[in-house]
């Protein structure tokens, strides 16, 4: 296996419950390391590009609107294998289905205000992480 890196937005029903520290905390327990990291305010057009993928779903305009209710933090993260190691550590979509011991178990409120993004591929780990980051931005 090889260090790769991922993806990772901390939701701001996370932000708003004052959670950024306690998420980040087991991203950094599953073995994945933050090298960047930076707390935005998201744009209606940047989240509904960033959600692209989902527009057709029947879910997309309360997505959109959740994304930009508050402060959302974007990470790069860096460690074996970080797109598997993420989404292991984050746990099913719907909180209800989520494994003991993940984020979204642990944290989310509903299947939407779900705490975290984590990026479903390599190939999407770079698309995603280019939309929101400089090179010089992340440093390892
Ligand atoms: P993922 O975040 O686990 O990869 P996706 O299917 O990519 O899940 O969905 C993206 C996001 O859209 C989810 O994290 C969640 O916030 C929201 N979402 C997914 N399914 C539903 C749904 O059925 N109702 C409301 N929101 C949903
Ligand atoms: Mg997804």
């Amino acid at each position: 296996m090889a260090v790769t890196r991922t993806f990772s937005i901390i939701k701001p029903d996370a932000t708003r419950r004052n959670l950024t520290g306690a998420v980040t905390k087991k991203l950094e327990d599953a073995g994945l390391r933050v090298v960047a990291s930076k707390r935005i305010q998201m744009t209606k057009e940047q989240a509904e590009g960033f959600y692209a993928v989902h527009k057709e779903r029947p879910f997309f305009n309360d997505l959109v609107s959740f994304m930009i209710s508050g402060p959302v933090v974007v990470q790069v993260l860096e460690g074996e294998d970080a797109v598997k190691a993420n989404r292991d550590v984050m746990g099913a979509t719907n909180p209800a289905d989520a494994a003991e011991g993940t984020i979204r178990k642990e944290f989310a409120e509903s299947i939407e205000a779900n705490s975290v993004h984590g990026s479903d591929s390599d190939e999407n780990a770079k698309i995603e992480i280019d939309f929101f980051f400089n090179e010089d931005e992340i440093v390892g």
